[in-house]
């Protein structure tokens, strides 16, 4: 859509906008599980964020997420499984003491939640490593809640869920003959199951094992991992609906990169026509065991997304519908069973365009994305950027946001998502400094 377009369009909301123009309002603390935080100079939890902390909806055994939580526990039945740890972290947790480098772009204010410069949601299930491992726990799994600044669109939101797992094997005989012994078990099942699978070695150059480990060990460990997960992927996945019995299942394993664990791979499965990512894992950096002051032992871990495998399970098109309180999406699920989603109905999309010049010190995708999310809440489904530009000569850049309102409960009036719409450019303006066009 072209500049002017926009600008014709939005005259009218500026003129409305001025005469109600709100002030926001922004308090010296935020409120997260009861408590209040101080907020300082890099605080960006927002309302909308600080709402969904402790709704824990990974424990409601019959919401979907709840339901395959139980799924993947009971498929690791002698792993202890562990909920209900806090989501406020401090950045060392979540990123120090697992090895992220100081300049990685995850910790920077526009990719994470920071409530004050001491204390962040957490990113990740990792970022509870060291405290586990320091419990002496031998095989785990830890589900919770987790907090990153994203784009709006019906697969991504601001907080998600996740599961890690991990399982510890003394460095010595005895945990080589445990390795071999539990490989030879997990590849006899896998043999006689309809799997089909894409491997990459375990360890490459570009994937090196660790100076700390006898490569022979490392070698047992990271086919011990892929052996587990190529086993959970079959509880998972094999014979479910939508899958055609007679094709096998496909998982396909792809080198990759975390700071806390080499070697790292990460896992997709081919369902319903894609392939789709389901987890990040690899061999734990021996620097995360040594802080947890466990000795002589090499561990795996794994940290898998639960929205993005139930969404694929259930046939649940949106993200958003995870937070429905809608009876007509809670009352379709049922503890222990995966069925199928029947959408209730499509309500009209209500499109609204906003086109600014944007201030000297820039605006962040995410910055923009996070304040029509706690403006509009769910009733924004999703935010594109169809247009920037810097103009030639002034050198001043300008961008275009589409923004989709639409209530996934009920028809949403195009007043209502004016209103919304023009306190996302007041807000825009006042908060930010950006001139609308
Ligand atoms: C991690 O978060 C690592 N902590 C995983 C890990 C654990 C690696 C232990 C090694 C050892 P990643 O950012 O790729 O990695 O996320 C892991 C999974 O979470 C993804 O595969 C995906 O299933 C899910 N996920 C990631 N981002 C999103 C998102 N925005 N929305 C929904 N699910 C997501
Ligand atoms: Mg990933």
């Amino acid at each position: 859509m072209s500049a002017t377009l926009c600008r014709t369009r939005f005259s009218r909301h500026i003129l409305r906008v001025v005469q109600t123009r709100r002030c926001y309002s922004t308090p010296a603390t935020v409120s997260l599980l009861g408590q209040q935080y101080p907020k300082d100079k890099v605080s960006n939890v927002t309302s909308a964020i600080a709402d969904k902390v402790g709704r824990n909806l990974y424990m409601n055994p019959s919401h979907p997420l709840g339901i395959l939580q139980t799924l993947i526990s009971s498929h690791y039945h002698d792993f202890n499984s562990m909920t209900g740890l806090s989501p406020i972290v401090t950045p060392a947790k979540n990123f120090d003491d697992l090895g992220f480098p100081a300049d990685h772009p995850g910790r920077a204010a526009t990719d994470s939640y920071y409530i004050n410069r001491d204390l962040m949601l957490r990113t990740h299930t990792s970022a509870h490593e060291v405290e586990v491992f320091a419990r002496r726990e031998r095989q785990w799994l830890l589900s919770a809640d987790v907090y990153r600044r994203d784009e709006i669109d019906a697969s991504h939101y601001p907080v998600f869920h996740q599961m890690e797992g991990a399982r510890v094997f003394p460095m010595d005989a005895s945990g080589r003959a445990e390795l071999e012994a539990d490989n030879a078990r997990l590849s006899h099942h896998l043999a006689r199951a309809n799997i089909v699978i894409e491997d990459v070695p375990h360890i490459t150059p570009a994937n090196p094992a660790q100076a700390a480990h006898d490569p022979v060990l490392a070698e047992l460990v990271a086919r011990n991992l892929k052996l587990s997960l190529n086993s959970l992927m079959l509880t998972l996945f094999a014979g479910r609906a939508g899958a055609d019995a007679a094709e096998p299942l496909r998982v396909r394993w792809i080198e990759a990169y975390f700071p806390f664990t080499t070697p790292s791979y990460e896992v997709e499965v081919f369902f319903r026509g894609k392939w789709l990512e389901i987890l990040g894992c690899g061999v734990v950096q021996q620097l995360t065991l040594d802080r947890a002051q466990v000795p002589n032992s090499i561990s795996w871990a794994f940290g898998l997304g639960l929205e993005r495998i139930a969404m694929i399970l259930f046939s649940i098109p949106d993200i958003r519908l995870f937070w429905s309180q809608d009876p007509r999406f809670l009352s379709q699920f049922t503890a222990g069973q995966i069925s199928t989603f029947k959408p209730y109905s499509k309500y009209p999309a209500c499109y609204k365009d906003v086109s600014f010049w944007l201030p000297d010190t820039g605006l962040h995708d995410n910055d923009f994305c996070d304040l029509v999310r706690d403006l509009a809440g769910d009733l924004v489904q999703d935010v594109v950027l169809i247009d920037s530009f810097t103009h030639p000569k002034t050198n001043r850049s300008s961008k275009c946001y589409r923004v989709n309102y639409c209530s996934m409960d009920r028809s949403l009036s195009n007043e209502e998502a004016n209103t919304i719409h023009e306190q996302v450019i007041s807000t825009l303006k006042d908060k930010f400094g950006v001139e609308i066009r």
